[in-house]
């Protein structure tokens, strides 16, 4: 058993590269190419596999790192007995690392001008395999690709692998398409280079290949094609992910061209389904992960909730659209987001009105006189301030840490008017402090403002509780919504004469539906009961105002 360190290889230059991905955690065992870091440069993604089986003793790199070749990358602990030749700690990382290889020959070499030249790029040694699919092609014609980057993918029966451009260029010319079958030497491309092969191909680039389970591939390439050009790929590297499992032990099974890909998009592989052969992640993975995520974005509200598609209605006949008004939309916004952020429950009742109604007509003349009309909004006002002061919870606000009731010691209630450009809430200043003139006035003052879009931003202020009155329009019944930060709110239907039961005979006797709607994380089912209990009770003696 011996402690190898494993360095980075040579990867081409005195450039530093990113450390994109640890691989390996201390304890790990891994197996000859497994791989141990992911690097990337400006150009090219690459893996440093492990160049022997054993079990990760410290690891010195952390994702974010720049590295550059010699950088200590993990301290191995070498197992003799696998067999494999070990090297001593000082040993040249080339040496240690399969990602780096011998110089390729350069045969029949390009001239060396300064004059841009055509590469024949062919595929390598493929660890013997033949007729291999081409299962993935990543360059089109006229892209630029960096040396390292993947021009192919091929996969065996027992292999997948990415064939890397083993120069920096432009695609000229593609030889082969997916589904094709192709063996080593088999033309995949050709390369316009800036500069001739001779002042490029000392630098060897590394091959990245993902393969199925414990099969790994290695072999060094050197070789020329027709036209006498140097393809070379350092080495094919296997990793040991099993076949049909793109995650295993954490692993991503994509090429670096994916990786990088997924890299400039900011897309984590791990949450990406791969669609190629073994669940391989392909370029339109991530492409397609991108599109979703966008799209699920504008179709979904901000609390993730789907919103509804768009109807095409003039496939059913004539339509026409109109802009919502500007009173509409926030409406709108403030409805959804009160519905989505508060627990509604709505609790009914119907307080006999008889004697108020009496009480209310035998007013009329008077209301006449001052000019002014006297509905029953202002009663059910006084009655509800009188709730509030009873059932102080309900003038109360949950603070948005959910930790703390503001209770409020003035009593401000809101009344919902129906204007032509939409619901405004006006909010009636002290009501506990009012007569009953006083509130018919400034209800009326308030509607009207309303009505004509005359109301400030302080009429519409400071409101503790909202009563929503359909009690002119009609309907026995209906659940409002509250007006958070508000937790309660109070609707009122249209009054019915009903019979009503006492105890001997049925009386017919007006009443009045109330919907009381709060908020439960701060109003309870009994808070409730004791709240429409007193309200009612106003209502049906409109003496117990002043108790
Ligand atoms: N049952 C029976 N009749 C009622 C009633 C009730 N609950 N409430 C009011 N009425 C009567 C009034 O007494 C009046 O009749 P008279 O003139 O014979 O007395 C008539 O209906 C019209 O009243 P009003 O609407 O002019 O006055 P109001 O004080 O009752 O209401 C206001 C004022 C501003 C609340 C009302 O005009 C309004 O806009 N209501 C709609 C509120 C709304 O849209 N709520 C829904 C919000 S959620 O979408």
């Amino acid at each position: 058993m011996s402690i190898q360190d494993i360095k980075v290889p040579d990867i081409g230059g005195d450039e530093k590269v990113e450390v994109i991905e640890v691989c390996v955690s201390p304890g790990d065992s891994v197996e000859a190419d497994d791989s141990l870091v992911v690097l990337e440069s400006d150009k090219a993604s690459m893996e440093v596999p492990a160049p022997l089986a054993g079990k990760i003793v410290t690891v010195k790199l952390r994702v974010g790192d720049k590295v550059g070749t010699g950088d200590q990358v993990l301290t191995l602990e070498v197992l003799e007995a696998s067999g494999e030749s070990t090297e001593s700690k000082d040993e040249e990382p080339s040496a240690v690392t399969a990602i780096s290889a011998e110089e390729p020959p350069a045969k029949n070499e390009s001239p060396v001008d300064n004059k841009s030249v055509l590469e024949s790029i062919a595929v390598p040694d493929i660890g013997g395999a033949e007729n291999v699919d081409v299962i993935e092609v990543c360059v089109s014609t006229g892209d630029a690709v960096a040396e390292g980057e993947s021009l192919i993918v091929l996969e065996s029966d027992k292999a997948s692998m990415d064939i890397p451009a083993p120069f920096t260029g432009v695609v000229e010319s593609i030889a082969l398409k997916e589904g094709d079958k192709v063996s080593k030497d088999s033309t995949i491309l050709v390369l316009r280079l800036d500069k001739p092969v001779a002042t490029l191909q000392a630098k060897q680039s590394e091959a990245n290949s993902i393969v199925e389970a414990d099969r790994a591939v290695s072999s060094t390439v050197e070789e020329a094609s027709d036209h006498g050009t140097v393809t070379s790929v350092a080495e094919i590297k296997a990793s040991t992910s099993t076949a049909g499992n793109s995650r295993d032990d954490g692993h991503v099974y994509a090429g670096p061209a994916v990786r990088k890909l997924a890299r400039e998009l900011g897309v984590d592989l791990s949450t990406v389904n791969g669609t190629g052969p073994r669940s391989r992640i392909l370029s339109d993975d991530v492409k397609g992960f991108v599109k979703q995520s966008l799209t699920s974005e504008n179709t979904s509200s901000g609390s993730g909730v789907p919103t509804i598609a768009d109807v095409d209605f003039s496939q059913f006949g004539s339509i026409e659209a109109e802009a919502m008004s500007k009173i509409g939309r926030l409406t709108a916004e403030n409805m959804h987001r009160n519905w989505l952020n508060v627990p509604h429950v709505t609790q009914f009742d119907d307080a006999n009105v008889d004697e108020l109604e009496d009480f209310r007509q035998s007013l009329k003349a008077e209301a006449k006189n001052r000019d002014t009309k006297l509905t029953p909004l202002p009663f059910i006002l006084l009655a509800c301030a009188k709730a509030l002061a009873d059932n102080p919870k309900f003038n109360s606000s949950l603070q948005r840490n959910g930790e703390e009731l503001v209770y409020k010691h003035y009593i401000n209630i809101g009344i919902a008017v129906d204007t032509p450009v939409g619901l405004v809430v006006p909010v009636v200043k002290d009501v506990n402090k009012k007569t009953l003139w006083q509130l018919a006035e400034e209800t009326a003052v308030l509607a009207e403002k309303a009505k004509n879009r005359k109301l400030s931003m302080k009429d519409m202020q400071g409101s503790c509780f909202t009563i929503s009155s359909l009690g002119s329009i009609g309907g026995t019944g209906f659940t409002p919504i509250v007006n958070s930060p508000e937790v309660g709110i109070l609707g009122v239907s249209k009054l019915a004469v009903k019979p009503v039961w006492n105890g001997y005979e049925f009386l017919p006797t007006k009443m009045l539906p109330l919907a009381l709607s709060y908020d439960h994380r701060v109003i309870n089912g009994a808070d409730a009961g004791r709240f429409m209990t007193s309200l009612t009770a106003t209502l049906a003696d409109f003496r117990r105002v002043v108790l």
